[in-house]
């Protein structure tokens, strides 16, 4: 049964997944016993000068599990997590999961806005923190959250400072192990975030059933064994670094995690030539940067096997780079929250290599490519991208309206990305019909940063579109009316301060805004998105 608020595969389907295998009814949150008596000392986690065995890690998430029970931790509760890359996030994680909780994955750049508006839609109970992080109380966030929000009772700061009254110090979830029941593998383990086509972020149920199949087939497909050693170098809580294969599939396989603290080169190389790193998976953005330091890095990366990109459009020349200069092979991933992975396989021809995203993961995985009347067109055709299969949702949670236009009745989700298959069944992404802006691999929904627009005083209307950018993929553009005179209209700078005052994430405010007349409409008497885009890219054009 899932939790009420989602939508289950129907009854049929899900036996016959069953029936076939995918679905094995397993818990998530019974995995770190289980590794463990497989994989006992062997390291399962290195994150900073920490190195944690398969047995530790087991007995950390059971007195962890233990102690949010003694705190109050019930099942069935949301707990809005937000944690950076630490041996600290995989062991409340799964802690949760063996309580019988269900974790929503927060991003630490997260702030004021969406914090809220996750605890608020997941209906949370708790929140799980870092304390101060980079500068950002979260704990005084998440204090002043609890005093607006009845139902979110206990506040857990996991960072090594001072706690605030009344939140819970990391010191203080521990308990002697209990024994906890088991979950229902068919339901929801925890939430993932949407990158969103509305205005408020979506949430995204994975069952445990779903997930275990989709980290169980991935690292399959990636050959992971005890000998793998892959590093977390994207945040952990990006469903590409969790579980495709990610430290989950990692861990499934009784290989070891190595969790860098960012993405920069400095770090990483330096992490992959110390544990002889063999598999990574990065943003184009990073890759970027990575193939530019490795003119200036002698470190030795000759372990790295394979480095997966994935996240956003990986232009040719870059794709191109990564063989000769990183001497590693490259694998190409296109996936997403919601579900469906394709990636490429190690038997691949180069062209493909370098220019598809790869097949499916699995062979249950359904794939339509539709015209604008849901009518599927031929191969090497591009259109919208629809699919369903044994770990894609069939619904975001809390979300009828929602729900009811981004599935059709058949259950296949509208990825809203353009896609055409080659004629051997291979993916290549062409673009994409939904209105985010991919800056860097982060997802941006215009239609968030347009209504904190529109709060601010003297702007009347606010259109966001993706400009092309050399480094970042695309920056975020904003189109905005003013309210009066147009020289009585504020900068980019104070809009930028005003938005981060009003508690948005810094990486949604816009990288360049344009004062207009008016903004132009499609006959149909919507922005019109596209003509925007292009006036955007015109480098002749006057801006802020
Ligand atoms: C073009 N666009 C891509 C690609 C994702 C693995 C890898 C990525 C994600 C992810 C993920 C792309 N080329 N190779 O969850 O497990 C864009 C598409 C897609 C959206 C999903 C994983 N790979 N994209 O990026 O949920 O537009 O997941 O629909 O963050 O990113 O974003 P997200």
């Amino acid at each position: 049964m899932m939790l009420d608020g989602c939508t289950p595969w129907p009854a049929e389907t899900a036996a016959h997944y069953r029936g076939a295998g995918l679905w094995r009814g397993t818990d998530l949150g019974s995995l770190p016993r289980l590794w463990a008596d497989a994989y006992g000392t062997t390291t399962a986690l290195v994150a900073g000068p920490d190195r944690i065995s398969y047995l530790e890690l087991a007995d950390r998430v059971d007195r962890t599990a233990a102690g949010f029970v003694r705190e109050g931790v019930r099942p069935g509760d949301r707990i809005v997590l937000q944690l950076p890359n630490t041996a600290r996030f995989v062991e409340v994680a799964f802690a949760l999961f063996r309580a019988g909780a269900k974790p929503v994955f927060s991003l630490t750049s997260h702030r004021a806005q969406e914090v809220r508006h996750l605890c608020e839609l997941s209906g949370a109970s708790g929140y799980v923190g870092p304390g101060v992080f980079r500068g950002f109380d979260h704990t005084a966030l998440a204090r002043r959250l609890a005093a607006e929000l009845p139902g979110l009772r206990m506040v857990f700061d996991m960072g090594d400072g001072p706690v605030l009254e009344g939140a819970v110090p990391a010191s203080g979830i521990d308990a002697e192990p209990l024994p906890l029941p088991a979950n229902d593998p068919s339901d929801v383990a925890f939430f993932l975030l949407s990158g969103g086509t509305t205005a408020l972020p979506k949430l995204i149920p994975r069952t445990h059933d779903d997930y275990a199949y989709q980290t169980r087939t991935v690292a399959e497909l990636s050959g992971l064994g005890p000998g793998s050693v892959y590093l977390a170098a994207l945040p952990v809580e990006f469903n590409f670094t969790w579980g495709c294969p990610g430290v989950v599939g990692t861990l499934s396989s009784g290989g070891t995690v190595v969790l860098a603290p960012d993405a920069t080169a400095d770090v990483c190389f330096r992490l992959i030539e110390r544990e002889r790193v063999t598999l990574t998976s990065v943003v184009p953005t990073v890759a970027r940067l990575w193939l530019e330091e490795r003119q200036w890095s002698d470190a030795d990366l000759s372990s790295l096997q394979v480095l997966q990109i994935g996240g956003a459009r990986l232009e040719p020349e870059l794709a191109a780079r990564i063989t000769p200069e990183l001497g590693c092979r490259l694998q190409q991933v296109f996936g997403m929250a919601e579900g469906l992975l394709s990636m490429g396989r190690a038997d691949d021809d180069p062209h493909s290599a370098l220019h598809t995203q790869g097949r499916p993961v699995s062979p249950a995985d359904e794939i339509r490519i539709v015209d604008a009347s849901d009518a599927p067109v031929p191969p090497g055709v591009t259109g919208e991208l629809l699919t369903r299969g044994p770990y894609t949702l069939r619904g975001y949670y809390r979300a009828p309206g929602h729900n009811a236009v981004a599935f059709t009745e058949d259950g296949f989700y509208r990825t809203g990305d353009l896609a055409s298959l080659t004629p051997e069944g291979r993916l290549v992404v062409e673009g994409r019909i939904k209105d985010v802006v991919v800056r860097g691999g982060d997802k941006i929904a215009a239609g968030e940063v347009e209504a904190h627009l529109l709060a601010v005083p003297g702007i009347a209307a606010a259109a966001v579109v993706p400009v092309p950018d050399e480094f970042l993929g695309e920056r975020i553009y904003a189109f905005l009316v003013s309210r009066d005179e147009p020289g009585a209209v504020p900068p980019l700078s104070l809009l930028k301060a005003t938005l981060h005052q009003r508690g948005l994430a810094d990486f949604k405010l816009p990288d360049r805004a344009e004062y207009v007349a008016d903004l132009p409409l499609t006959p149909l008497g919507k922005i019109d998105k596209k003509a925007l885009s292009a006036a955007a890219a015109d480098p002749a054009r006057s801006r802020d």
